[in-house]
């Protein structure tokens, strides 16, 4: 089971489906509802360096080429969130990766749905574990690494 008893970072964007749609605030709003603090906050649109690294663990799929298409369509919001078990929490606020399944009361349960793509546009990514995150971190956030 996680250890929820350290404070820990995740790596937390704001996708371009969610920057298009202003909802940025909204995603930020129930992060900091939640408790968990903004430790970095910026607005960019990710090259195709940072997205390789960030997705290097679906290289290969056939959802990937796809993917790095839609995330370097736009700006995007990276944030570095902190507070005890926030990786596992942001997931939890997240829901799941489907946003047409994802329940009611998650981030992509309330906010997102098939756009087309099914799957791909489901306004957040956040990291999965503590070791990812900080590699995540290194790959946004150069400076807070
Ligand atoms: P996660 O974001 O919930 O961790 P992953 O399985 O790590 O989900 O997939 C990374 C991202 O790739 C998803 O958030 C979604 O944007 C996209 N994705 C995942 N599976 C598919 C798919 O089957 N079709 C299209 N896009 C997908
Ligand atoms: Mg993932």
């Amino acid at each position: 089971m996680t250890d929820t008893t350290q404070t820990e970072r995740s790596l937390v964007l704001v996708k371009p489906d969610g920057y298009r749609r202003g909802l940025t605030g909204e995603v930020l709003r129930r992060i900091e509802a939640k408790g968990y603090t903004l430790a970095a906050l910026a607005v960019l649109t990710p090259t195709r360096e940072q997205l390789g690294a960030h997705y290097a663990e679906h290289d290969g799929k056939p959802f990937y080429e796809p993917l790095l298409e839609f995330m370097s369509s736009g700006p995007v919001t990276a944030a570095i969130i902190e507070g005890q078990g926030c990786v596992a929490g942001f997931r939890s606020l997240a829901g799941a990766t489907d946003p047409t399944g994802a329940a009611p009361g998650t981030i992509r349960g309330d906010l997102g749905r098939d756009w087309g793509v099914a799957v791909q546009q489901n306004i957040v990514h956040g990291s999965d574990a503590r070791e990812s995150a900080e590699q995540e971190i290194a790959i946004w956030f150069p400076d807070h690494a």
